[in-house]
């Protein structure tokens, strides 16, 4: 196994970040609500490729601030931070070459999301890690998952994993210091040598990042759960992720907020099944951590106070 994972079994527990342009929307499209979670719009709704990617030209959260959200993890107890660099929309948090459709060029905004963050994470010794959608890539003609713009038919996979993924992955791993770990999703459709391309291309940048089960094929360094799932007796290194409330990605008047007793007990469990919990946050449109989430955390540092903080 990767020596890297040491840090990983001490961590136990981080914290996710889902922040994209569907925090706009939050959950209802020209007065259509979604019918599933707030990052699922574009899909569930099948809105046009070239509709979507509209939002970004009002994507200017002011109020996001990267030190404010690290220090709310390292108060919470939390020792990683996973933030979504591209999910399936394709919507990228840095200034990668390879698409406008990113919050540096292509927003008002102007800014390198991923960069404040693995700043204020290296600042206050917090590993980082990064979320990369692999397989899908909804306004990426030749990517999975987009087959109301895209005809199924016609698509190069291989070629979009080649000449996008992959350059966009070389970018992560060489602009922003050491990456502790990247976290792949949704491996449908992915063949055994192309997985096994992903892991060899991060480990050859990276050695030490780790890659979590869902690059697919059961290769990655950890294994993953389902989404909110607590497995029996797992073997080996493992990680499940979970929403904060019933979202992954930011939705108005969604406010059924986890309690810190719940998600304390999840993490409890997990530890002594030698697994880490990833508990999720959206922020907002402005860039803002909802209020219900940051009591959550509040309580979840509460309760690390009384249990003793490693
Ligand atoms: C899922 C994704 O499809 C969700 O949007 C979310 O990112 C979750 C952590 O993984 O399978």
């Amino acid at each position: 196994s990767n020596p890297a994972l040491a840090w990983f079994r001490e961590a136990r527990f981080g914290m996710f970040v889902h922040w994209g342009l569907y925090a706009l929307p939050a959950g209802t499209w020209q007065g259509q609500p979604t019918p599933h979670m707030g990052e699922w719009i574009m899909h569930d709704l099948e809105i046009p490729a070239a509709d979507y990617r509209r939002l970004a030209d009002d994507f200017d959260p002011q109020s996001f601030d990267a030190g404010e959200l690290v220090d709310l993890a390292v108060r919470a107890g939390q020792r990683y931070i996973v933030v979504t660099a591209k999910h399936h929309d394709g919507f990228c948090l840095w200034g990668t070459e390879q698409t406008e459709f990113n919050s540096v060029t292509g927003t008002p905004f102007g800014r390198d999301i991923i960069g404040e963050i693995s700043r204020a994470c290296s600042e206050r010794g917090v590993a980082f890690g990064l979320y990369y959608s692999q397989t899908q890539d909804w306004t990426h003609p030749d990517a999975a998952g987009n087959d109301w713009d895209f005809d199924p038919e016609t698509k190069d996979f291989e070629g979009y994993l080649q000449t996008y993924v992959k350059p966009q992955l070389t970018e992560l791993l060489t602009g922003y210091g050491p990456i502790a770990l990247i976290w792949f999703d949704t491996p449908l459709g992915i063949s055994a040598e192309q997985s096994k391309d992903l892991v060899d291309h991060v480990h050859a940048l990276q050695p030490d990042c780790l890659v979590n089960g869902r690059v697919g094929n059961g290769l990655g360094d950890y294994g993953q759960t389902a989404d909110n799932d607590m497995p029996d007796a797992p073997p080996g290194d493992w990680e499940t992720p979970i929403t904060g409330n019933s979202t992954w990605g930011y939705m108005a008047g969604r406010d059924d907020w986890k309690s810190a007793r719940e998600i304390a007990a999840t993490v409890a469990e997990a530890a002594s099944l030698g697994g880490n919990v990833l508990l999720n946050v959206g922020p907002d449109a402005q860039g803002r951590i909802p209020d219900g989430q940051r009591a959550q955390l509040a309580a979840l540092g509460e309760w690390m106070d009384r249990c003793g903080r490693a």
